[in-house]
């Protein structure tokens, strides 16, 4: 069954085209910075938006129209397998990324849910197999199910805890049957409400215990691939534990797990946190954290989560031009994790939506490569930051310098010189590189 019937191919033709379902700047073979864009995006459909999500919303009822709305239970489960196959051919997208509730129903038991899961993990892989479509990575669904209420991994019933690690050892299961790239652990529901009735000590104790039989499985059973954890400071929790990637990575850290793992930044919880997505992915690469992207955005004029689809040049190119500094994203890759507005309600929506997005990347990769090619901010951040390249601070640089030797030139350096920072200058360039491709 076909459910995109009026759809044909997307293909690329170019900035003088006016055909919406056509893509302007994404040509997937064409080479830019030493790499297809294919090869430097990575692009992945995120199944809960894109098959699952209806549009509803705290004040409404589901919009989406869905060729797939007239099924329910097992047979849902398997139209959507054929409708996403279906979507990342005719829009040409390697790869999709699922929780394991997107993909099969829960049943009365724990018994029955992964067996549903096996149905549709044994369509999927034949699938994969003959299309060549791939998994950018799974998680577990670890946040919907009112069991969740207090948690999962940071439960505080250890019932549920139990729970959730049955949870995660089948999703390393599944990841593993369908050669994911990455497997992901979002920490829904894991953080708290209010401090008077949490231990929050013996909450992440127990979250890092639960990473670490992550690990021991994945190494038992042969899973190789990269563990990611996404963070997000609040939302469903006020206070979500991986508020952000330097809390992330400082976590990590402390449990002695920052080797295993690395992270997927999502836009949307990067201006959720106070920060640029740029700022949460330098955090990350300065780190050798970086590890895959969400791609979306929020709206700054709101104050929660809206996961729109990434239109916004000036953030898709800083994001390009961290992800290219940082020597690509590796195994990761550009998830669209990201819906359409309940107002964009047919099946064609979700086709302009991901060639807007994929388009959007493209056209801030080009502008990267620009950026690098020109050394237009190497050259301005390299000049800013010369003094400690020789003098006193290569003696600073090359841990030479004491309290004493500096006070010794600081007596004798009067007055100290200061620079601009020409940060308005900078910013027009960076729009003319953006406008110029
Ligand atoms: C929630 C979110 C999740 C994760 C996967 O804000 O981003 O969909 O990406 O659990
Ligand atoms: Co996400």
């Amino acid at each position: 069954m076909t459910y995109f019937n009026n759809i044909d191919k997307i293909e690329f033709e170019g900035k003088g085209s006016d055909n919406p379902f056509a893509f302007k700047h994404y040509n997937p073979k064409e080479v830019v910075g030493g790499k297809t864009m294919e090869e430097h995006l990575r692009f992945a459909v995120a199944y809960w938006h894109t098959y699952v999500g209806n549009g509803s919303d705290p004040f409404g009822a589901g919009t989406a129209l869905r060729g797939w709305d007239q099924y329910s239970g097992l047979d849902l489960a398997k139209a959507r397998v054929e409708a996403n196959f279906e979507f990342m051919d005719k829009l040409n997208i390697p790869y999709y990324c699922f929780h394991d509730r997107d993909i099969a129903p829960e049943g009365e038991t724990l018994q029955e849910t992964n067996k549903n899961l096996d149905i549709i993990v044994a369509q999927l892989k034949e699938q994969m197999k003959a299309t060549g479509k791939k998994l950018l990575w799974n998680t577990a669904n670890m946040f919907t199910n009112p069991r969740f209420v207090h948690g999962a991994g940071t439960a505080v019933n250890a019932d549920v805890y139990a729970y959730a690690a049955a949870q995660v050892k089948k999703g390393l299961e599944v990841g593993k049957e369908l050669g994911a790239e990455n497997y992901v652990f979002w920490g829904g529901r894991e953080g708290y409400e209010t401090l008077l009735n949490t231990d929050m000590a013996l909450e992440q104790d127990n979250l890092a215990r639960l990473y670490q039989m992550a690990i021991a499985y994945a190494n038992e059973i042969g899973f190789d691939a990269q563990f990611l954890i996404e963070p997000k400071p609040k939302e469903p929790t006020k206070h979500q534990y991986d508020f952000d990637a330097a809390t992330t990575i400082a976590f990590l850290q402390k449990y002695g797990l920052k080797d295993h793992f690395k992270l997927n930044l999502e836009a949307n919880h990067a201006t959720l946190a106070g920060h640029t997505f740029e700022h949460e992915i330098r955090v990350a690469a300065i780190n050798g954290m970086l590890g895959s992207l969400d791609a979306n955005q929020g709206d700054l004029l709101l104050g929660w989560d809206t996961d729109e689809f990434p239109t916004d040049l000036y953030s898709t190119t800083l994001t390009m031009y961290e992800v290219l500094k940082a020597g690509g994203i590796g195994r990761g890759g550009v998830n669209f994790d990201a819906k359409v507005r309940r107002g964009s309600f047919e099946s064609d929506d979700l086709f302009l939506a991901h060639i807007a997005g994929m388009d959007t990347f493209a056209w801030g990769l080009k502008a990267a490569v620009k950026l690098i090619d020109g050394n237009v901010l190497d050259g301005i951040v390299d000049n800013r930051y010369r003094s400690f390249k020789e003098g006193i601070g290569a003696d600073i640089v090359s841990g030479k310098a004491t309290l004493a030797s500096l006070e010794q030139y600081a007596l004798q350096n009067n007055p100290i010189k200061l620079e601009s920072g020409r940060q308005e200058r900078i910013k027009l360039v960076l729009n003319e590189v953006i406008y110029s491709v």
